[in-house]
């Protein structure tokens, strides 16, 4: 029995700062009536899909930022997608700023399956940016002043019919992302992004952008023989220009689908989760050629050393 999830990948136009939740609850509805129209069985939104990205200021005070984090899920803001998603009866991948009851930040990602049960949590490990404010960029990326990284990694779970994983954003830049959850036989990996376009501390990569994007998803979906779907929030958000070009890459390391506006735009796949282990079970067979005796600085050391 062949085991094909339906996909579609929800690219997000730009969140203005004074966009409401129910506002960007009403769209999100509006890409999922889309999807369940197209037969979709799973839809992926983008990194904090409820709000603009708010580390682009910097507040002195971070409480003066907590209305931008959800405290519950579901709250009374985003019920409504839940019900619709439950009416549908299709799943749903959303992004979106945590805090915690005691107090922690994180940005998180949470899966939630057809009967409209959350199925996993992910919070987001690598947190790129910077901690203080640095008032001569046109914009911040305050991110790590924002979020605390996750110490709990990278799971993959039973889920679809098959062995999924999360990840947000500049995870996706890391092949150990990747290959964790590779060593978990993972087969697709659901991941949301905001990527502005102009990289302030090398401004060369700008126009590399979409480039690096495609780069390291097919790298990764390739070398481990998963399904990635990449999905943006892109267009210029307060100012700020951000990449589109969501992706729905194979385990082959093509791209399927891709995105080909930067405002909400639907992009659907039917991911055949069979074709991973034609990579897993010959190239990629990583029990048979994985030398992990020889990587063992891989977790021993965080940068560069030069003996
Ligand atoms: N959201 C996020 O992680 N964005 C980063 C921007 C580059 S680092 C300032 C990314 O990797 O796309």
């Amino acid at each position: 029995m062949s085991r094909i999830i339906t996909v579609g990948a929800a690219q997000m136009g730009p969140i203005q700062k004074d966009h409401s939740r129910s506002d960007v609850v009403e769209r999100l509805i509006d890409l999922l009536r889309q999807a369940h129209r197209s037969g979709c069985d799973l839809v992926v939104f983008p990194e904090l899909a409820l709000t603009t990205f708010f580390p682009r200021w910097f507040v002195d005070d971070i409480t003066q930022a907590d209305h931008w984090y959800e405290t519950e899920m579901p709250s009374p803001a985003t019920q409504p997608l839940f019900d619709e998603a439950k009416k549908l009866k299709i799943g749903f991948c959303l992004g979106y700023a945590e805090l915690t009851p005691d107090g922690h930040r994180f940005n998180t990602q949470i899966l939630v399956e057809r009967d409209g049960s959350v199925v996993a949590k992910y919070r987001k490990v690598h947190i790129p940016g910077h901690e203080h404010n640095e008032p001569n960029r046109p914009f911040q990326h305050a991110e790590r002043y924002y979020f605390e990284p996750s110490m709990e990694g990278f799971g993959v779970w039973k889920a679809f019919g098959g062995r999924l994983g999360m990840m947000i954003c500049n995870d996706r830049r890391w092949p150990e992302s990747y290959r964790v959850m590779g060593l978990q036989g993972v087969e697709m990996i659901l991941c949301g992004y905001n990527t502005p376009i102009h990289y302030v501390p090398d401004p060369s990569q700008d126009i590399l952008q979409g480039f690096h994007n495609s780069l390291v998803m097919q790298s990764g979906a390739y070398q481990n023989g998963s399904w990635v779907i990449g999905v943006a929030k892109g267009g210029v958000e307060e100012g700020v220009d951000s990449l589109g070009q969501s992706v729905i890459v194979a385990p082959s390391g093509q791209i399927v689908a891709q995105a080909f506006t930067t405002d909400d735009e639907l992009i659907t796949a039917r991911c055949d989760l069979d074709w991973c282990a034609k990579y897993t079970g010959t190239l990629f067979d990583f029990d048979r050629y994985r030398r992990p005796e020889v990587y063992g600085r891989i977790t021993s050391q965080r940068g560069v050393v030069i003996d």
